[in-house]
């Protein structure tokens, strides 16, 4: 937008007397980010409206995006940015005295997600609009989102995410817009001229109350939008009968069930608890979202016949996955079709994304719950099964019970989410190729059989507006001055960097910017954590959740062994490294929350030992988040990305990384492997089985976890150190970590990749050496990250499966 200095002044001002009734000069830092939110949603109000008139007006195909996590971060500058008044608004602040990275501060992360999937969630949204799709979000409005994360005595504490404790400048209530959402009761059925009707009563009805979030599109005059919905009473602040009647306390507990549904994220990250809350928060979303979709799309005034020509619902995960009954259920209840019908145009509006291959993150519900819960949606699902399993009998399975059971919607007294979601939709896509590829062979084998059309691949991809142009400002600089801005639009643009690897000048420049991120970072350590890094130390960093899978237990034991070897030869020639942590784990995860407590425990021992002379240090830092991260990976030599090859799906914080200029030390797996194909072997530094010999180890059982540890001395000496005397803790308090090590035989293979990891380790220490040749590599990775954009995999999305306007730029 168009938009003097002067007159931003004026508005900004304007705005501090008349919404916070101060002036300049009083205000407060609060007051600044008040009335600064609020000007600029006044900004973005007019192509908010416009984009939503111009969307019914030409019937435009729209996109709804729908997941139970959108892990936003903060808005406030990326929404300058893409309004393109950053720079006004900086310059127009300085001059009044203001900084806008301490007014940032103030905003709140909106941190309604767990980690990968959410983040996805949050570049879609931001792609989606910056290349002009049509697409929106629908979610839930959490009031509380994940947990807050400190560390103490080398615990992880949760605390509540108060996100909302102060007013949030973006969104906007629309309490008129609400729609009900039923759970409960029972479904009377009529016959009437052959001709059933379904009469679901005694139900419970709650009041989805939506709050919308304007996503701004990058300068291009789109704003789509972000809907959020909140459990509200439906009889206004309490139920009135018990009122009346004098149960005061009953009436406030029905008043708190109620909002029960979107008080709190569950902090499961790819693990799923089967719990009945989850249950409603998922139909909760579903209900209301395509309840809310249904009322724009009767505003074109299109046929219901041709509803998915114009609507495509997207499925994030199994989670949301009851959009396919609650379709059916409006279309044939509500809108009178029949099944074949109803049936036709739900499989065609709807896609879904596989996320995980992970056993213990696949959703299933005990029917009994689930029919109690949502009767009349389960009589939906029931005959979903029954004709699914018809059709397997009679088209390709006659006779073959075992199959059809397998493949069923319903088996063994659960429900199925991933069979749902394949069998109601129209498309199935993984998340990197690996991932797709394993779903085709191994997790999904016979569907991919019967469906084979259906199986896609999309890779993920990041915003790299938000990782690089926001998160980097000064790298985004430097590429602006030598290869133009063209890369904000068409992020494959960055390859035009790599005719720069060899200039020395530039070299100099990509290097002093990543010192300087070294310096920020290593000021943030010092603050928060009171730990002295070296900013010209290798900064290696491991920031995702924590998860046996991710293997942080890897990095500490290779950690542990090089203090190992610096006690033995405090003259050993190591380069010197920061290592540096960053995750939650789940509340429930044991297992995880004592690697946390491991690190911590480690970095103490190690970072105050004098003998070592400061050549490692060790920093977990407390409460990774977006806004974290957009500190830290700028920061980042080398990025961790040490998965058991064929459990990450794809990781996106990999391409994160590498965007900024890391080194990734990877595993062969998930879209580890597409980043390896981008950069050449020789800019990333590969270890660890493969998935063929992961796949063919763990298939016939021959691996022996202790017997690997009486045969490595250096392993047999770490698992010693968990057990007692080492570590100032009890000596059980690792007792959990070393028996899933030796006694249940090292699922996860961490002592299996050990030695391979610490030979990889080595090559990067070696590397690192020569910084010329490591900004070289840095330069590769920065140039061949354009790929990894999620503009790129939303043009994928929106020709592939969304079928919506065609993007015509080149990705
Ligand atoms: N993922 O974050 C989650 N939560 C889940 O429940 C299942 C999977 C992650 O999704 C990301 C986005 O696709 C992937 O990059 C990541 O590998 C996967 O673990």
């Amino acid at each position: 937008m168009r938009l003097s200095k002067n007159k931003f002044k004026e508005d900004l001002i304007k705005k501090l007397e008349k919404e916070r009734a101060t002036n300049i000069d009083e205000a407060s830092e609060l007051d600044i980010y008040y009335a600064l939110g609020s000007l600029i949603r006044d900004y973005i109000a007019e192509n908010w409206l416009r984009t939503n008139e111009e969307y019914i007006k030409n019937a435009k195909k729209q996109v709804y995006y729908f997941s139970m996590e959108f892990l936003m971060g903060k808005l406030l500058v990326n929404n300058l940015m893409n309004l393109g008044i950053k720079h006004i608004c900086e310059e127009a602040l300085k001059e009044l005295n203001m900084d806008l990275d301490k007014i940032e501060e103030l905003e709140k992360d909106q941190g309604l997600g767990n980690g990968g999937l959410g983040r996805l969630a949050a570049c879609f949204m931001d792609s989606m609009a910056s290349i002009g799709v049509p697409g929106h979000g629908c979610g839930i409005r959490y009031r509380y989102g994940l947990f807050e994360q400190r560390i103490i005595d080398g615990y992880q504490v949760e605390f509540p995410d108060k996100w909302l404790q102060n007013k949030n400048v973006w969104e906007i209530r629309r309490k008129e817009r609400a729609v009900e959402v039923k759970f409960g009761g029972n479904v009377r059925v009529i016959e009437e001229n052959g001709k059933l009707d379904f009469i679901h009563e005694n139900y419970e009805s709650i009041l989805a109350v939506p709050y919308d979030t304007p996503v701004v599109g990058y300068k291009n005059k789109l704003v789509n939008t972000l809907r959020l919905f909140s459990a509200e009473a439906i009889k206004k602040d309490f139920d009135f009968s018990y009122f009346n009647r004098g149960q005061y306390m009953k009436a406030f507990e029905y008043k708190h069930s109620v909002e029960a549904i979107s008080e709190v994220l569950y902090p499961n990250d790819a693990f799923e608890a089967g719990r009945n809350l989850r249950l409603k928060q998922e139909y909760f979303l579903v209900s209301a979202g395509i309840q809310s979709i249904m009322r724009t799309y009767k505003r074109l005034g299109k046929s219901i016949d041709d509803f998915h020509e114009y609507i495509a619902i997207h499925i994030n995960d199994t989670h949301p996955a009851l959009a396919i009954p609650e379709l059916m259920r409006i279309l044939m209840d509500e809108e009178g079709l029949g099944w074949d019908e109803a049936w036709r145009i739900t499989t065609n509006t709807i896609s879904y994304t596989n996320h995980t291959i992970m056993s213990e993150a696949l959703e299933k519900w005990d029917v009994d719950m689930f029919k109690n819960l949502l009767p009349r949606i389960y009589m939906i699902v029931d005959e979903i099964n029954e004709r699914f399993c018809r059709e397997l009998w009679n088209n390709k399975y006659h006779g073959d019970f075992e199959k059809i059971c397998q493949m069923a919607v319903i088996a063994h007294n659960e429900i199925r989410m991933a069979h749902l979601a394949i069998v109601g939709s129209h498309s199935i896509n993984g998340v990197a190729k690996l991932h797709t590829e394993l779903l085709k062979k191994q997790e999904l084998k016979e569907f991919y059989q019967y469906y084979s059309y259906k199986f896609n691949n999309k890779t993920n991809g990041i915003s790299h507006r938000r990782w690089l142009l926001k998160a980097n400002p000064e790298l985004s600089k430097l590429i602006n001055d030598t290869i133009g801005k063209g890369w904000i639009n068409l992020p494959n643009q960055l390859s035009k960097l790599l005719k720069y690897k060899d200039d020395p000048v530039f070299k100099e420049k990509v290097h002093e910017i990543k010192q300087k991120n070294k310096i920020k970072l290593a000021n943030m350590i010092r603050e928060k954590h009171g730990i002295e890094v070296d900013p010209n130390s290798i900064f290696d960093i491991h920031a995702k959740r924590l998860h046996e899978y991710k293997r942080q237990l890897l990095n500490v034991f290779h950690i542990m062994n090089l203090y190992n070897k610096l006690i033995e030869n405090p003259e050993l020639d190591i380069y010197p490294r920061t290592f540096i942590f960053g995750g939650k784990a789940a509340s429930s995860y044991f297992m995880a929350k004592q690697v946390i407590k491991l690190i911590n425990t480690l970095a103490y021992k190690v970072n105050n030992d004098k003998r070592i002379k400061d050549k490692i240090k060790i920093v977990f830092m407390e409460n990774y988040g977006v806004t974290l991260a957009e500190h830290m990976i700028p920061a980042a030599n080398v990025s961790e990305q040490i998965s058991t090859t064929t459990k990450e799906a794809s990781g996106t914080g990999n391409m994160k990384f590498m965007m900024n200029g890391a080194i990734t030390i990877a595993t062969l797996d998930g879209a580890n492997i597409d980043i390896k194909n981008a950069v050449g072997e020789e800019n990333i530094v590969i270890f660890g089985l493969n998935e063929k010999e992961f796949l063919e180890l763990y298939r016939n059982g021959t691996y022996n976890s202790i017997e690997l540890c009486n045969t490595d001395i250096r392993l047999k000496k770490i698992l010693n150190q968990l057990r007692g005397g080492f570590f100032p803790v009890k000596d059980d308090e690792f007792s959990i970590i070393y028996h899933s090590l030796t006694k249940h035989n090292d699922e996860f293979f961490v002592l299996k990749d050990f030695d391979s990891y610490v030979k990889a380790q080595e090559r990067i220490d070696k590397l690192y050496r020569n910084i010329s040749k490591w900004t070289e590599m840095s330069i590769v990775n920065i140039g061949s990250s354009g790929i990894f954009s999620s503009d790129r995999t939303i043009c994928e999305y929106a020709t592939g499966i969304w079928k919506t306007n065609l993007c015509d730029r080149h990705y």
